[in-house]
Parts: C-alpha cells; structure tokens; sequence
C-alpha cells in the first residue's frame, strides 16, 4: 500500500479511536461541555497519621501503606508525618476533622494520651482506625478496629530461642548476661518486647545488666551500647527492640574492639533483634545478628480492606494481627515450642533474603 494511503488509513484509525474512546469517556462521566469529560468518583478520603520516619521498618510501612491506600483503589489519602511527636499527631488528627475526611488511621507513637482528640473525632463521625502501636483509652468504642503486630508474642519467640540456645551451648542460666537497648518508652512495642524479656529472665534466672531506651534510633543506640560495654564489659547477650538500634549495636560493640558473632562460649557477644528488615537480616546472613524476629510492616492491603468493609457496613474484626516469622544465622536452634504447637525458626539464606519485599 502507497506511502499516501498508508497515512489515511491511519490517520481514520486515529478518528475512529477518538471517536470510540470519546464514546467510552462520555459514557462513564458526565459531559457537561462539548469534548471535556468529569469524572465522578467518589473517593473515600482518608486522613493518616503516621509516628515519623525513625526507622527502616517505619519508612517500608509507610510506603506500603500509601501504596494500598491510593486513587487506584478508591482512596484519597492525606499523610501526615509527625516526627515522633504526640502533640504533631493531635494536630493532625484535628486538621483531618476539619477536612471532613471519612476516615482517619492512626499509628500512635505511645500509647496514653488519646482520649480527648478520639471523643473529638467520634463526634465528628468520622471512624478511627489504630494501626501498628495501640491507644490505652478509658473506652475502647473510641477507634473502630486496630491492625498490628502481637509484640508479647514476638518477646516470647526471642526469649524460647534463647533459653534453647543457652541450653544447646550448655551455657548457665547465671551466666546469661542481658542488656536491652529498649525502644520508645511507652510505645506498645517497647511494652510487649521488654515485658516479655522481663519475665522470661525471671523465669530462667538470667541476668538483666540495664535497661536503656534508644528511640529505635541507630545513632542513639551506638552511643547507648558505648556506654554499657563500659560498664557492663561482662556482657555477653544484647537485646535490641529493633533494627536499627542492632546496627548501631554492632557499631559499638566492634569499635570497642570486641566480637559480635552467634557463639558466647568463644566470647563473641549475641545479638537479638527485631523488625526482619533487609537491613537487619543482612547483618544476619553476616552471623552479626544471631536471631532477628520479623515484625511485619506490610499492612496497607488490610487496612484498605478493613475500611472498605466498616463502610460497606458489614462484620469487621476489632483486632487483626499479622503473620510474622523469625530468621535465624545458624541452625543451633530450628524450633521452640510456643504456646504448645511447634513454632520453626527459619535459617536465613541468600535466597530468602532476595525474595522478601522489605
Ligand atoms: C513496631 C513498630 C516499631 C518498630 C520500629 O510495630 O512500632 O517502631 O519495631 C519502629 O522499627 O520504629
């Protein structure tokens, strides 16, 4: 076919797929002016409050979280960073009020504090969802339903494979010495992974050295360890709330000219850590983190979920946990039994590692 014909021809495809693309425009908005088409979507907005961007676990929430709760799946969502700061988040939950938003998530940096700005959002009617952290309230009616990790649960995971551990390597209870680098005072994970320690040490008869706080900081966590290997040089167990604060654990600890590794017997310090982000299980597949327990951040596909069945008003449940694993960097302990069912620890490898969104 001409050169010539060969431009018609495309030139009256290109009109009849105006013409049908316009058909199909016009017949699924409203065309209130010859040729511009309005899209009537009705968005649910949504007005999200997230604690900050402290640590890489927080940042892989918040990205997975925005990427669920978007345009594409109906949603207009408002984020609103709050640097770790309660009055910031207060702030922002009643800025959402005054946008009218249909919906509000909450990720709570602490748990207190809430009941006033959550009486203010109910009387506006505008649903509360808790995300990650919980709210301690006088009345729980206050937010509609919570999504998150069980932080007791993951405590208890890390504090099995220990006294397996110290049983295997025929360490004494007597001679398991702990500090732990806590995270944010007051935050439910700080509460669940603490506690949890506590009691286990009760329990076994291990040795808490301290108990410091590091805000799941990197930098805050070297400085912290630095201090303790001084006064603690006896050391041999440190228990880091999350990944961040292990990396900046390492730090110190191999500046101090000492040895992280998986084995107390030689001398090597153990550390335990929280979160399974790519960061941390590196240092896992380095034997540098002897066991990290995953503390999943992926939540944004049910939190969508969850808010669109609260507003097409069918059953939804208060409390949805979700599933999480524990990584180990030797196979000294494959499992521990939990709440009587076998519970595996999984040997982290290589491929693993690359399969994993976070
Ligand atoms: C846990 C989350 C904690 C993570 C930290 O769900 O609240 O806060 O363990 C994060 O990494 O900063």
């Amino acid at each position: 076919m001409s050169n010539y014909k060969n431009k018609i021809r495309s030139f009256g495809m290109l009109l009849a797929g105006l013409a049908a693309s316009m058909f199909f425009l016009t017949s699924c908005g409203k065309e209130e002016k010859p040729g511009v088409v309005y899209y009537d979507v009705d968005y649910i907005t949504v007005g999200f409050s997230q604690v900050g961007a402290e640590s890489d676990w927080r940042v892989a929430n918040t990205e997975d979280i925005k990427n669920s709760l978007s345009r594409y799946n109906g949603i207009d969502l408002i984020f609103d960073d709050a640097q770790q700061k309660q009055d910031k988040q207060i702030l922002a939950i009643r800025k959402f009020i005054q946008q009218e938003v249909n919906y509000i998530v909450l990720a709570p940096v602490t748990e207190k504090g809430w009941d006033t700005v959550l009486k203010e959002a109910n009387e506006a009617g505008i649903p509360v969802i808790v995300v990650d952290r919980k709210v301690d309230v006088k009345d729980d009616s206050l937010f509609k339903a919570w999504v998150g990790s069980d932080f007791s649960r993951e405590s208890e995971i890390a504090c099995l494979w220990l006294k397996e551990y110290a049983d295997k390597k025929r360490v004494q209870a007597g001679d398991i010495n702990i500090v732990d680098i806590q995270g944010t005072l007051g935050a439910t994970a700080q509460i669940g992974r603490t506690s949890g320690l506590e009691s286990a040490a009760r329990k076994y008869g291990w040795n808490i050295l301290a108990s410091v706080p590091a805000d799941y900081a990197q930098s805050k966590a070297e400085e912290v360890m630095t201090d303790l290997l001084r006064k603690y040089p006896e050391v041999n167990v440190v228990y880091c709330e999350n990944d961040n604060e292990a990396l900046g654990t390492i730090d110190a600890i191999e500046k101090a000219g000492r040895k992280v590794g998986t084995d107390i017997t030689k001398g090597e310090i153990l550390i335990i850590s929280f979160d399974a982000t790519h960061a941390g299980l590196s240092r896992v597949l380095e034997k540098k983190i002897a066991l990290d327990v995953e503390c999943n951040p992926l939540q944004g596909e049910t939190i969508r979920d969850l808010i669109k069945t609260v507003d097409s008003g069918e059953e939804f449940p208060k409390y949805t946990y979700v599933e999480e694993k524990a990584f180990s960097a030797d196979e000294t302990v494959s499992s521990i039994e939990l709440s009587g069912d076998k519970y595996e620890i999984t040997l982290l490898t290589e491929e693993i590692l690359e399969e994993r969104q976070y």
